[in-house]
Formats: C-alpha cells, sequence, structure tokens
C-alpha cells in the first residue's frame, strides 16, 4: 500500500490546545462508488459537518482541530505493519505542536494498529485515540457521529497518556481491545482489563487509576524501529485446530523467512498430545526464532504446564503470553524483532509489560 512519504501536516495553523485529527480511510468516511463502498475524501469538510449536527452546549465543548487526510485512503483489511509505522512517525513529529490525536481507522483491523501504536508511542504523554464506525457518516443511524464526538473528547483530556480505543461510549486501553462484533456498533471489548472510560449522559469520564498516566513518568521514550524488516511476513500467527500436524507446523516455521511466531493454544495452554509438533517449535525456537503462545479463548490467560500435554512448551523455549490478545502479542513480537536487540532481551522484553498489555 502506498502511504505518502509525509502527510502535509507542516503547514497546518496550529496551537497546544489543538487535536490533530488523521483520517487514514475505514467505514466511517466511506461513500457509495461505482463498486459498492469505498472511502471517500474531503473528509475535513465532512466531519465537521457532522459535528454541527450535534445539540450547541456539545459542540461548545469540542476542543479544536485540524484534519489530515492520508493522500491513499484504505479499508483497513490493507493495513500492514508500513501503516502502523507511519502513523507512529506522524504522531512522534507532531507531538509537542498538538494536545492530543485521534486517529480516523477502519474497524476490522483498528484494535492491530491501536496495540502497534502503543508499543512504538511508550510514554506517551497526551492521549491518542483511535475511533471508526460500522457505518458511515452518512449512513442513517450511523454510529459515526457519536464515535468523532467521544474520540475529541477524550483527545482533549490531559490526563489521559496513552493509545486508547473510543468506540460506541466506551475508551479502551488500545493494546488490550479486540474487535468481537462484525456488525453490532458496540464492535469492540477489551476482554482482560477494564475500561479506562466512557459516556456517562452527556459527560466523558476518564478513570485515572486504570490509565497509563500514573506509571509513565519522565519524557516520552519512543521506540520508532524500522518496519521494513517484519513486513514481509517474518511474524506468522498460528491457531492451532483439531487435527493439525507437525509438518503443518514445520512449513510455517521451518521456513528461514518466519523469524517469529504467535501460537493460540487451547484453553489455558493446551496442545495435542503429539512429541512430533513439540520437536518442531523446540528445534524452531533453538533456531532462534522468538516464539510466544496465548489463548484462543478471549478471555483469561494461559499457564503453560497446567496440562500434561503442554508440559513440554516452556522447555521448547516457547514464552507465555498470559492474557494477552493476539492483536498485542503479535504486535509486540514484530515491534521487538523490528529491534537489533539479542534474542535474550527480545525473550526478556516479551515478558515484561511494557504498557500495561499484560
Ligand atoms: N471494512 C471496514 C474497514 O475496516 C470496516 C469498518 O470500518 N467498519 O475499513
Amino acid at each position: 500500500m502506498a502511504m505518502p512519504p509525509y502527510s502535509p501536516l507542516a503547514s497546518s495553523i496550529a496551537s497546544q490546545e489543538r487535536i490533530l485529527v488523521i483520517y487514514t480511510g475505514g467505514t466511517i468516511g466511506m461513500q457509495q462508488h461505482a463498486n459498492g463502498l469505498a472511502p471517500g475524501g474531503d473528509f475535513a469538510t465532512r466531519m465537521t459537518k457532522a459535528l454541527a449536527q450535534l445539540p450547541l452546549a456539545h459542540q461548545q465543548s469540542l476542543p479544536a482541530y485540524d484534519v489530515v487526510s492520508y493522500s491513499t485512503l484504505i479499508d483497513s483489511s490493507a493495513a500492514t505493519p508500513l501503516t502502523w509505522q507511519q502513523l507512529a512517525r506522524d504522531v512522534s513529529s507532531q507531538l509537542t505542536v498538538y494536545a492530543g490525536f485521534v486517529i480516523i481507522h477502519g474497524t476490522d483491523t483498528l484494535s492491530w494498529t491501536a496495540a502497534s501504536l502503543a508499543y512504538q508511542l511508550q510514554g506517551l504523554d497526551r492521549p491518542v485515540i483511535v475511533t471508526g464506525a460500522m457505518r458511515p457518516l452518512e449512513a442513517p443511524g450511523s454510529d459515526a457521529l457519536d464515535n468523532l464526538h467521544g474520540a475529541l473528547q477524550f483527545a482533549a483530556k490531559r490526563e489521559l497518556q496513552e493509545v486508547a480505543i473510543y468506540f460506541a461510549g466506551q475508551l479502551l486501553r488500545g493494546v488490550r481491545a479486540i474487535k468481537q462484533h462484525s456488525e453490532a456498533l458496540n464492535a469492540f471489548a477489551s476482554p482482560n482489563y477494564p475500561l479506562l472510560g466512557e459516556r456517562v449522559g452527556d459527560d466523558f469520564v476518564y478513570y485515572p487509576s486504570r490509565g497509563l498516566a500514573l506509571q509513565q513518568r519522565g519524557a516520552p521514550r519512543f521506540e520508532l524501529p524500522d518496519y521494513r524488516l517484519i513486513n514481509q511476513g517474518e511474524v506468522v500467527r498460528i491457531m492451532l485446530w483439531p487435527g493439525i500436524t507437525a509438518w503443518q507446523l514445520e512449513t510455517w516455521l521451518g521456513d528461514s523467512r518466519v523469524k517469529g511466531a504467535l501460537l493460540q493454544l487451547w484453553g489455558a495452554g493446551n496442545l495435542p498430545d503429539d512429541p512430533h509438533l513439540l520437536d518442531v517449535l523446540a528445534k524452531a525456537s533453538g533456531e532462534g526464532k522468538l516464539l510466544a503462545a496465548i489463548s484462543q479463548c478471549p478471555q483469561g490467560g494461559i499457564q503453560l504446564g497446567a496440562y500434561a500435554a503442554g508440559h513440554g512448551l516452556s522447555d521448547a523455549g516457547i514464552l507465555a503470553g498470559d492474557d494477552m490478545t493476539p492483536e498485542a502479542a503479535f504486535t509486540k513480537l514484530a515491534h521487538l524483532l523490528a529491534q537489533p536487540i539479542s534474542l535474550e532481551d527480545q525473550r526478556q522484553r516479551f515478558l515484561t509489560p511494557l504498557i500495561g498489555e499484560r
């Protein structure tokens, strides 16, 4: 996907109180084209027009904002690690110019982008709110206006200092969220961490005791490695199914291009009682691949070795991802593999909570 080398931000007249809205595409901005719905342009005008429908008191409480649109607008199914990288770099380059950020994104991979941004923007000292909608802005009964409204309100809260998702009245930690419904407006959930905030009547309430702000003292320490290093299939995701065989696992993990893998095991960390599967895992890990495991269940975590069949996983070098979401574990593997650090450091950092992801 072609993203612009840089967003045309320099000419924005911005003050420290303004919010920067970055529009990447997604259903929220889609319009009917000859082949069906596709991302539409002129989002700044359309957004202003939509917000003008809010009751006057709500309009008056909105922060001032600038909008920048990416030159190639995408359905978020087209997002790649390079999209995550572009967004992190754009936020980073404008960080001190804006009080907060709203990223408008398609919902299908929104939680992947939010998770990746959280690792890249470590130590963030202001809000980055990712939002989108299940229905286009101009469609009857659209959720777009409510989501934009809430995202702007939370992006103006100085106490909020992390990447969060605002959707359907809920503020979720970005690196804890999953898309859990393909049609309902309430499409996102945070299965293993409470909400960071929510809309209560006309108020947008942030719960600081659940936020990262108190833990992130000091200047932001962004990590913006070169994601081209993990953009050619270097990290894979393997979900077990009944009957999976060692040769199938070997097909993925034996490929020299694969540097890391996320395994989604059964329940609390179980896999079929087949020593050949463990052999394949041990071999890949012995070759220096970064292998981690989480559960297929959206709620709860794993404990390697809880069942006899899963007992050999730690010995095979598999890192326990505890209760991380697939998005959080996968983007963390990718983020660590993109950095010039030793395998031992990568392994250790995977096991360490970096931004409240586990
Ligand atoms: N296919 C859309 C996207 O992810 C879905 C949406 O935004 N609701 O871009």
